[in-house]
């Protein structure tokens, strides 16, 4: 299999290396003299972009001529990471780039680590997108990505004096892995009027009128499939001004000012990611890009398809759009419109194309995370899709009323337009109306949102309209990227690297869980992975850790519904239990360090406490003497995709353990498994489904369930709920300031105490701790561990990213792959 897709890369690695050198000399014009490692990482970057560019080609051209479904997936996020490396595996080249960059004198791993992540993206939900666009790729399916090309990606986080800081995040500096298209342009329009008048054949035309114009300039990025020629596209649109650099009348007239804010304003569209994750917030620039990005998006998807002169009823047959979450809800509307105003076909018969063409996915239970947009400022923006939208709600709500004659309250229930002060779009139900699938991410989740918050629409619409499609990860990064000596391992016991292909072939690995050699060997390649962890911790931190300590691990985006506070709190609970035993009881004890990290939203004032707490217990505990290698407490600066690779594989235990029924699935808890970690967690989002695979012997479970949740608050809000006492003596150690002053954290004990717990801490606090022990004891059996490890890794197949494709694929998309050509 490596030697066929060589083609693709390089022959061997002196063409690498004039390519490289070439690179060095004439596109960077430098000599081999000084080129640092900076030029060498652009070289190679460019060196391998040729190669995919030339595949990108024939694959678009491909494309066309076969004349099959596409499927477009619309995100606002996509948190790609770093490319080379991936580039390197997926053409099947690094062995040549690593002998040919130790010819011109550099480590591979030093190249590779120049490059800037490209964080396009909060947390799950960008990086599911990213994960989607290889397994499309690699399957070779006829996909496109459309997203914001933003100037700033998510933020970088610094820690100072235990506090967040977040520094701009200037990633286009030096990108060598998109292709500007200049003359792929796009004019978007906001604001204006809507004009309806009788025309000279009588018929009835609406126009939107003035207003202002914004371009849209499209940037492609070359996606690689593993193991295959196919390379598809992402392509992200940029904002800027319709007038060119400035408005030159403004200028002559010495408006000179006023013509450079112009330009500024348009370039704001696209200017930076929103870092909130599950928190609406309601800003005109938000339903700006959102409106831009659709727009655009769709102007090229229409463009191509009328390329193929078919009648707009074979539309959905040609495409298929995927809405990650609702943030692309409005290209429903847009597409309605340019059917209708545009292309001149009656209402029903383009609603029925619009309806075929959507999916949407849903991300999220959480009430503060559902768009809403407020009609006034929707009204201003754009004026005519206010319009359709107040149509496809007349029309759907006919039907509701057909439907359920004696049921006057459920059309309030579930109208696309809130009655409140002032008047909310609900991006969701709209989203719904304009789909034919609906699809949650895990099946617990799945089966709330048919529960609990669309319950409604089910009645309406039917139960087949909703469905689920467990979300899956890549293993060509989460593995054999991230973790390339557990994959070369494994490679050896299942016959090669065909387990990147189909994940299922790990079972051939249930039957080395209890082959001494080949656990001597996996305890092996954990190690050293921690050790390059507790190396870094070393440097960004200056605290030493035990590599042969259990590294114990919670990154993710920093909220309260995940409850790193409980982490924190049980890390406490710890640290007491430690200065209270003998020295007999700490000899039994495994030492444990607790490493957190994750951004919290820059307006999220609870978020940042819980950093703040973390910080704060780690410089007492790691400077306690008495306490020595049994516990430390890392907070690791600025987690990302690129730190999430080094991570992952370094942990033991890592901990999914929201409150049931608030994560809709969770991604990381199926990269800790498939690197060899076992995982603590609550009954949640996908940590059943994984239960269920891995076995329950194989996981560390705990707390209540999602169907107790209601009743739970409900306790705490009528006084029905005592304090678990252990939680009380950490509350206490905290009111006592052993971590500094006690005021700055009395929000966050207060949430418990004193505002209901809304995420039922105290409830599971005990379980949890409880479940810990069972952790630590777990541990000193390390033979027995090594093997729930081992098996844990065989069975997760299910979990790849490529599974979860095709699910798509054929219950929501109807698309077929493309085989690629069989040779170049
Ligand atoms: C919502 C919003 C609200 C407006 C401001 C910006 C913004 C940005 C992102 C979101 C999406 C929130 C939903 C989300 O991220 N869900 C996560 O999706 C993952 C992939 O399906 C899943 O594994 C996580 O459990 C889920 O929390």
């Amino acid at each position: 299999a490596w030697k066929k897709f060589q083609a693709h890369g390089f022959r061997d690695k002196d063409e690498f290396e004039r390519d490289t050198v070439r690179h060095v000399e004439t596109t960077l014009a430098r000599s081999m003299f000084n080129c640092d490692e900076t030029a060498a990482y652009a070289a190679t970057s460019l060196a391998f972009r040729d190669r995919l560019i030339t595949q990108w080609n024939r694959t678009q051209q491909r494309q066309t001529f076969s004349d099959t479904k596409r499927i477009y997936y619309l995100s606002l996020e996509f948190l790609m990471g770093r490319a080379l490396d991936n580039a390197m595996l997926n053409v099947g080249a690094k062995a040549i780039a690593k002998d040919g960059l130790a010819d011109l004198g550099f480590r591979i791993e030093d190249i590779i680590a120049q490059e800037h992540d490209a964080a396009l993206g909060n947390g799950g939900l960008g990086r599911l997108a990213a994960c989607f666009l290889d397994s499309m790729a690699s399957l070779n399916f006829p996909a496109w990505g459309y997203g914001l090309r933003y100037r700033y990606g998510i933020f970088k986080q610094e820690i100072v004096d235990g506090y967040q800081v977040e520094v701009p995040d200037y990633w286009l500096d030096f990108n060598p892995w998109e292709f500007p298209r200049h003359d792929i342009v796009v004019d978007i329009q906001f604001y204006g009027n809507v004009r309806k008048y009788q025309n000279d054949q009588g018929k009835n035309v609406v126009t939107w009128e003035g207003g202002e114009i914004v371009k849209a300039v499209a940037y492609d990025v070359p996606i690689p499939g593993f193991d295959t020629p196919s390379t598809n596209n992402l392509r992200l649109w940029s904002s800027k001004a319709a007038s060119g650099e400035f408005d030159f009348q403004k200028f002559n007239s010495g408006d000179y000012e006023s013509s450079v804010a112009d330009q500024q304003r348009a370039e704001t569209i696209s200017a930076v990611l929103y870092p909130n994750d599950n928190l609406e917030r309601g800003k005109e620039l938000r339903l700006k890009q959102q409106y831009f990005w659709v727009a655009a998006s769709l102007y090229d998807i229409v463009r191509r398809f009328k390329k193929s002169k078919r009648a707009w009823s074979e539309f959905p047959e040609q495409v298929a759009i995927q809405l990650n979450d609702t943030h692309p809800t409005l290209a429903i509307v847009e597409l309605q419109r340019i059917l209708i105003d545009l292309e001149g076909l009656e209402w029903d018969e383009a609603w029925k194309i619009v309806t075929k063409t959507f999916g949407y996915t849903n991300h999220t239970v959480l009430p503060e995370a559902l768009e809403k947009w407020s009609v006034p400022l929707f009204q201003n923006l754009l004026p005519r899709h206010l319009q359709i939208i107040y149509e496809i709600n007349l029309f759907f709500l006919q039907l509701v009323e057909k439907k359920f004659p004696k049921e006057r309250e459920i059309l309030g229930r579930v109208s696309i337009i809130e009655e409140s002060q002032p008047k909310m779009v609900r991006m969701a139900y709209l989203a719904i109306v304009g789909s034919h699938k609906v699809n949650g991410v895990a099946e617990l989740h799945s089966d709330l949102i048919k529960t609990t918050i669309f319950k409604d629409f089910v009645r309406i619409f039917g139960p087949d309209k909703f469905t689920n499609v467990t979300n899956g990860i890549t293993p060509r990064r989460w593995l054999h990227q991230a973790n390339p000596r557990l994959s070369e391992l494994i490679a050896s016991k299942t016959g090669g690297i065909g387990f990147l292909k189909d994940l299922t072939l790990l079972n051939e690995l249930e039957n080395f869980a209890d082959d001494k050699e080949f656990k001597k060997e996996w305890a092996e390649i954990k190690y050293a992975n921690k050790v390059r962890l507790a190396k870094h911790i070393k440097t960004t931190t200056g605290v030493t850790v035990n590599p042969a300590a259990l590294f114990d691990i919670q990154v993710k985006r920093i909220h309260e519904y995940k409850r790193q506070q409980m982490n924190i709190f049980g890390v406490i609970h710890r640290y007491l239990t430690i200065k209270n035993m003998s020295a007999e009881e700490r000899k039994k004890l495994a030492p444990r360090v607790s490493i957190f990290g994750g951004k919290a939203a820059p307006g999220y004032w609870m978020a940042k406490t819980i950093i703040h707490l973390v910080n704060s217990v780690g410089s007492v505990v790691n400077n306690d003497k008495d306490v020595g290698d049994l516990l430390k407490v890392i907070f690791l600066e600025d987690y990302n995709v690129s730190k999430a690779e080094m991570i992952i594989p370094a942990s033991d235990i890592s901990e999914h353990i929201s409150t049931a029924g608030t994560e809709a699935s969770g991604t990381s808890n199926m990269k800790f498994v498939l690197n060899g970690g076992l995982i603590i967690g609550t009954c949640d989002g996908a940590n059943i489904e994984i239960t269920r695979e891995i076995g329950e012997s194989n996981i560390f479970l705990f707390g209540n369930l999602a169907e107790d949740v209601e009743d739970l608050r409900h306790a705490h809000n009528y006084g029905d709920h005592s304090m678990d006492p252990d939680l009380v003596k950490v509350f206490e150690a905290i009111k006592s300031n052993m971590f500094g002053d006690a005021g700055s954290f009395g929000a966050l004990v207060g949430a418990i105490e004193d505002h209901g717990d809304y995420y039922l801490v105290s409830d599971d606090f005990h379980s949890y701790i409880q479940t810990q022990e069972l952790v630590d004891e777990a541990y000193k059996n390390q033979d027995e561990w090594i093997s729930k490890c081992i098996q844990s890794v065989a069975r997760m197949g299910f979990f790849s990213s490529d599974r979860c494709i095709n699910e798509y694929a054929e219950s929501i998309w109807n698309i077929e792959p493309l085989q690629p050509e069989s040779k170049n």
